[in-house]
């Protein structure tokens, strides 16, 4: 019997069957030709690279450019040079390009309709209807993406052109967990991003405790702030790193990212939610959204993660992130077994755990997804 891995379809398990398909094809029967013919169209229009390519935007160097500020469904918010807020539709010409917040792109200011007309257009209250059309995007600085959760999504993209990553992780509710913030130090490898650790909620655990839990990033020399949006400690040091720079709040839902933008902006206040009865977030912020502040920098607040998938990611980056490691270790983790006292002996690792962890991110990586052509 076939076994299917986690997120696989059986459909998506076959096209790693394709070769077999094509060696038996002259016996095969018609039918069963076109299955595989099907299948391997399905591989071309899932190619993760593809799909982070953007179109050539030199024919449209002579419109006004703007920033992406959210995406809804059907259209998007813009903010223009002069920094009014525009809502466009996208043009035809970018079907099937992904666009993401912090997106630089080109506008054409003629009256558009919306792509569906069935659908109602945005009310009033939702910032009314679409004046303008985004034709082109422009080349990123950087693109913040993690793996995709399903094989018909290689990637999900969360923020272009920022300049850091600060990922959230709250002392208590919800719990602390490392490691989420070594998959964000992947993350903001592969997008050449400079990364920070924001502990949040500090006022809700001692003083006295010290977070050890965080001892093997801080030894990695990993920036970690702790703060307390609540009483407003730890915040100023954050003020200052965030001028002239673009940054990207990410962590689980219910962290505090929402609070600590407004907390670091008076002028901003976005909606903050309180915890399930769990100690879990309630999704309160909805889509990525790029905030100019007026003290200077520009804060990206995102809706609370419940995981970051490192699927597709390059394994090399693993080095970086475990580098206290031995290269020998780093080569071909899966060769130590991380149960066995002799092996953890003789490699003399101050943080054996993470022998384990830098084993589950090195097979997430290459937990190749089918669907892809090209996946490293
Ligand atoms: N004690 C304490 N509570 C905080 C602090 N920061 C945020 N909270 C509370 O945590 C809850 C969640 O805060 P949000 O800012 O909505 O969290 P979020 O990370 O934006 O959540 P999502 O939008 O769902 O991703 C709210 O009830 C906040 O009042 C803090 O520094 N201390
Ligand atoms: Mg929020």
């Amino acid at each position: 019997m076939k076994k299917y891995r986690l997120g696989q379809s059986r459909e998506a398990q076959d096209l790693d069957h394709r070769e077999a398909y094509s060696r038996e094809r002259g016996g095969e029967s018609k039918r069963r030709q076109r299955h595989a013919e099907r299948l391997e169209t399905a591989i071309e229009a899932h190619d993760a690279e593809a799909l982070l390519r953007l179109p050539d935007a030199g024919p449209w160097m002579h419109l006004p450019e703007a920033t992406l500020i959210q995406r809804h469904s059907q259209w998007v918010d813009l903010e223009t040079e002069d920094r009014a807020l525009m809502r466009a539709t996208l043009g035809g010409k970018l079907k099937g390009v992904r666009l993401v917040c912090g997106d630089r792109v080109r506008y054409s200011a003629a009256p558009v309709e919306l792509d569906d007309p069935s659908q109602p257009p945005p009310t009033r209250s939702e910032g009314g209807s679409p004046e303008a059309q985004v034709v082109a995007v422009m080349p990123r600085k950087s693109l913040l993406k993690r793996g995709g959760i399903d094989d018909r999504e290689p990637w999900q993209l969360i923020c272009a052109n920022a300049d850091e990553l600060w990922i959230c992780a709250a002392v208590v509710d919800p719990p602390l967990r490392p490691g989420l913030l070594e998959r964000a130090q992947v993350l903001a490898l592969d997008a050449g991003l400079a990364f920070r650790v924001l502990v949040t909620k500090r006022d809700r655990a001692s003083k006295k405790d010290t977070l050890p839990e965080l001892d093997p990033l801080r030894e990695q020399g990993v920036a970690i702030h702790e703060t307390s949006a609540l009483k407003g400690e730890g915040l100023e040091p954050l003020a200052g790193l965030l001028q002239g720079k673009v940054v990207v709040l990410l962590g689980h839902s219910g962290v505090g990212k929402s609070t600590l933008v407004n907390a670091l902006h008076p002028d901003i206040t976005l909606r903050t939610g309180g915890l399930t009865k769990f100690g879990t977030g309630k999704q309160t912020t909805t889509a990525a959204r790029w905030l100019p502040l007026a003290a200077g920098g520009t804060l990206v607040d995102t809706p609370g993660i419940r995981s970051l998938s490192v699927r597709g990611f390059n394994r090399t980056l693993l080095a970086r992130v475990f580098s206290e490691f031995p290269p020998e270790v780093l080569e071909d983790p899966m060769a130590f077994d991380p149960e066995d006292d002799a092996t953890l002996d003789r490699l003399n690792l101050d943080y054996p755990e993470r022998l384990q962890s830098l084993q589950r991110l090195w097979q997430e990586m290459d937990d190749r997804n089918p669907n892809q052509n090209v996946w490293r």
